[in-house]
């Protein structure tokens, strides 16, 4: 009887656990919440999958780089709905970049449909990048998406 009743406790605690953790939705690879900067989920590869499961959500990236000599690049591809990105770039003080010029047309990409999004960072002082991933107005849809970066 002792025996059943600590298997039946493990059991309740197992249902207790995935009950608590299924609160808040979570994509494979993707922290929720991440809906603001300050909870931007770090990335320790250089792609990753997420989704936006509903048209208000917004998935928040962090991206730390080494010194870069010319250039990095941040890719949203693998698109399942017309998602969006949007970039904020720091150094290495923690000081946000502000492009100017040319460079301002590259830190939003919201190209039509499932086409591929891609942002290109021509300051090299950048160090930390911020990603937003979000449904596109166009749109409103909800979907997946592989988020991948590269720099030289
Ligand atoms: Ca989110
Ligand atoms: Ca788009």
């Amino acid at each position: 009887m002792k025996r059943i009743n600590h298997v039946l406790a493990v059991l309740i605690g197992c249902l207790l656990l995935v009950g608590l953790m299924g609160c808040e939705y979570t994509y494979p690879y993707e922290e929720e919440p991440n809906n603001s900067p300050s909870e931007a989920t770090f990335m320790s590869n250089n792609i990753t999958k997420g989704q936006i499961h509903i048209a208000s959500d917004m998935d928040y990236w962090e991206i730390n780089l080494p010194p870069i000599s010319s250039w990095a690049k941040v890719m949203l591809h693998h698109l399942t709905a017309d998602l969006k990105i949007m970039v904020l770039c720091f150094d290495g003080s923690g000081n946000q970049i502000v492009l100017s010029g040319s460079d301002i047309a590259y830190l939003n990409s919201d190209e039509e449909g499932t086409n591929d999004e891609e942002i290109v960072i021509s300051k090299n002082q950048t160090r930390r990048i911020l990603v937003c991933v979000e449904a596109s107005e166009r749109s409103g849809s909800v979907g997946s998406y592989w988020l991948e970066y590269s720099f030289r």
